[in-house]
């Protein structure tokens, strides 16, 4: 409940630096979620904005809402994105992909002018890799994909859903969720290594990517990695 309240600060501290005539990048999972509800309520006071999707949920919620949603394919450059994360450390290093939506949200993270993370204050981490890292993959070979990251000494396990089969994201594949906290390796040659195997569409490991941290804390405190 503590920690909604801090996702809500971060959401609406987030609200500020959207205005009117922008094109904004919605992300996924619980806190970007938050930030849609107001949103919402910001247009039906009137704000302008067109919207660009990182998942069919985000996608749904915005219009819903009636927010304008554009294709990303139909717009140049999106303004601003602004998204949640898993985990973050002091150099805006981000695991993301707990809403296995990371392929997306990485596709209009590099298409914006800025890409902002809103998290709570449990998302700010020393080391990254306490979570387990998603590896969006192929349904061809999957299996092998699994094998191949086994060879390199990453256990990993296919994210179920809540039928208990195997979940498939909105690119229609499948995730990987590797176990990274064991490897000396630096996060850079992980990520370089696993993007190498073929079947991988990329992991949920985002470098020099987010311009802005809002970090929300549960009695309402705000605070800003810049
Ligand atoms: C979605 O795929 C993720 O990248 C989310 O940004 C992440 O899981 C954060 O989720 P919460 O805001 O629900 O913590």
């Amino acid at each position: 409940m503590s920690q909604e309240k801090a996702k809500k600060t971060a959401a609406k501290a987030a609200l500020s630096m959207v205005h009117s005539n922008m094109i904004v990048g919605l992300g996924s999972g619980s806190t970007a979620e938050f930030f849609i509800s107001y949103l919402i309520e910001k247009v039906k006071q009137g704000l302008q904005i067109i919207a660009v999707c990182s998942s069919k949920k985000s996608e749904f919620l915005a219009q819903k809402g009636n927010i304008l949603v554009k294709n990303i394919n139909d717009v140049n450059l999106i303004d601003i994105t602004i998204d949640g994360a898993d985990e973050i450390d002091t150099k805006k290093r981000m695991i993301k992909g707990g809403g296995a939506a990371h392929v997306r949200e990485k596709i209009l993270a590099y298409a914006s002018k800025k890409m902002v993370a809103i998290v709570d204050s449990s998302k700010i981490v020393k080391k990254l890799g306490g979570k387990k890292l998603p590896v969006e993959v192929l349904p061809f070979g999957h299996k092998h994909v699994q094998t191949t990251l086994k060879r390199y000494s990453f256990e990993s396990s296919f994210r179920k859903n809540e039928e208990n089969s195997i979940l498939i994201t909105d690119n229609h594949n499948y995730i990987l969720d590797v176990d990274i906290s064991k490897s000396n390796k630096t996060l850079e040659n992980i990520h370089a290594d696993i993007r190498l195997i073929p079947g991988v569409v990329d992991t949920g490991l985002f470098f020099n990517i987010a311009k802005k941290v809002i970090i929300g804390f549960e009695d309402g405190r705000v605070e800003i990695l810049d």
